[in-house]
């Protein structure tokens, strides 16, 4: 696989200073060795630099740095949409607002080749406000609505290619607003709550769902946030949640998300190194993109699907 990695150093997308430093710390830990270690060949295009600033306003009163969102979400929109044309991006963030750039980058490639996008959304939260439901007046817990096409969204440019609900799968999930409950509840998103992690392990609802994708010839978005991971593994966020997956777990969907040959693009998002030990979390997170990118102990025969 030809690995292209993107810098997006946002950290507009929620109160806590510091997600800024996350594509430095992920180079830093090594993420373009590990991927070229697995035989990948990797090309770091840099940070990607956010678009000219509008003016843009909304009527909700909470949310702050709406034009400087919106400028991120047209940079990156262009530069994955690039990107994707050329090899697998993976997008270094930075916080979760990224994605409203991101996904909508992909969805628009993804309908200029004709082919469906599904996504897959590692998270301990559902992000599935939109900007006028939100009450914290953090855009970070807004891509997901976005790239569903939900209403909501006037400030910004219209999402390319809205992903139908059918095409979204949720893991990890353990924090979800009302205002988002009740959309979610209307919608035909797969929501693997920690719950269903619980009693039927991760294994049966990613096949399921990864064989949705292989049937349809889809493309695959992954966007890994580390909120996903259990906050004793990975500290380095600006919103832990407890009950999260363990290292354990983790690695066991990037190995299958591997295995699937699926993946077409990837998030890294909201790790805030100001918050680390010692780079922990960054390694971790390293750590799992080298098991998604074919790192295994042993080669074991692929499940034919
Ligand atoms: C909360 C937290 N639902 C909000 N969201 C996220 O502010 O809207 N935290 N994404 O990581
Ligand atoms: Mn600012
Ligand atoms: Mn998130
Ligand atoms: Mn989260």
């Amino acid at each position: 696989t030809h690995c292209i990695l993107l810098g997006a150093p946002i950290d507009e997308g929620q109160r806590r200073p510091g997600c800024l430093m996350g594509p430095a710390a992920y180079r830093t830990a090594g993420l373009a060795s590990t991927m070229s270690s697995l035989g990948h060949t990797v090309e770091d295009r840099g940070d990607v630099t956010p678009s000219p600033l509008g003016d843009e306003t909304c009527t909700n009163n909470a949310v702050h740095h709406l034009p400087e969102t919106i400028a991120w979400t047209s940079a990156l929109r262009e530069a994955t949409q690039s990107a994707m044309a050329d090899g697998m991006p993976i997008i270094m963030g930075g916080d979760h607002s990224l994605a409203l750039g991101s996904v909508a980058g992909v969805a628009a490639y993804a309908a200029s080749v004709n082919r469906p996008l599904f996504v897959i959304w590692l998270d301990a939260h559902s992000d599935f406000h939109t900007v006028e439901s939100t009450t914290s007046g953090n855009l970070h817990g807004t891509p997901m609505a976005y790239a569903n096409g939900r209403p909501g969204f006037d400030p910004f440019p219209p999402f390319p290619a809205p992903v139908p609900g059918e095409n979204i799968c949720m893991f990890g999930i353990r924090s979800v607003d009302p205002a988002e409950h009740a959309a979610m509840q209307e919608s035909d998103i797969a929501v693997n709550d920690m719950r269903v992690l619980d009693e039927q392990g991760i294994v049966a609802p990613l096949r399921a769902f990864l064989d949705k994708v292989r049937a349809a010839n889809g493309l695959l978005h992954v966007s890994l946030d580390v909120d996903f991971l259990d906050p004793s593994i990975a500290p380095a966020v600006g919103t832990t949640v407890p009950g999260g997956t363990t290292f354990r777990e983790a690695h066991l969907v990037m190995e299958l998300l591997h295995e699937s040959q699926l993946v077409t693009s990837l998030d890294l998002v909201e790790l805030n190194p100001f918050l680390d030990e010692r780079g922990r979390t960054a390694k971790l997170m390293v750590d799992l993109v080298g098991s998604l990118m074919g790192r295994k102990v042993f080669d074991r025969p692929t499940r034919s699907y």
